[in-house]
């Protein structure tokens, strides 16, 4: 635990100016474990033995078009500074011509001014294959939020996309 957090503390503060970052509260925790982790969302999605301690995971297929697992996090929850922590596998992603598709986990902020913010972790793979590894990113949730939606998947390409588990923390500034 010590090491995921001085981890965090290490990508926190490459992604940030100066400032230091750490974990705070546990906002969401989904560990995909049963059909039902999403609520009756993507139910289809499910395998069971997946993920790191075979615990489950759901997975996307690619059919060149987009394939989104896409779910509403509380957004009154999650204003502030947050962290995402994703546990996640590719295998035989095609590549894609724009640099942008591919493997997705994105969360899409609405805000109520109509403007739409899209952030996704920059070390995320997006394309091939890669064995279970965790992707973070952080992002400030405007006070004048009016939507958060996270979308797990693969756009414009063919392979698969595994999530085995999606943790979303308060982030508190080091003074
Ligand atoms: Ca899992």
């Amino acid at each position: 635990m010590k090491n995921v957090i001085l981890f965090l503390i290490m990508i926190f503060s490459a992604m940030s100016l100066r400032a230091e970052y750490k974990k705070g509260d546990l906002l969401y925790n989904n560990e995909f474990d049963s059909k039902n982790a999403l609520g009756g969302i993507a139910e289809q999605s499910f395998i069971p033995d997946e993920g790191i301690s075979k615990d489950g995971a759901f997975r996307v297929m690619g059919y060149n078009g987009s394939n989104f697992i896409s779910f509403k996090l509380d957004a009154e929850k999650m204003k502030g500074v947050v962290g995402v922590e994703a546990v996640v596998k590719g295998v035989d992603i095609k590549a894609t011509e724009k640099p942008y598709h591919g493997a997705k986990v994105m969360m899409e902020i609405k805000r109520k001014n109509g403007r739409t913010i899209y952030s996704e972790p920059r070390t995320l793979q997006r394309s091939g294959s890669f064995d279970w590894c965790t992707v973070t990113m952080i992002e400030l949730i405007p006070d004048d939020v009016e939507s958060v939606t996270m979308m797990i998947g693969l756009q414009n390409t063919t392979g698969q996309f595994y999530i085995d588990s999606l943790k979303i923390f308060r982030v508190i500034e080091q003074p």
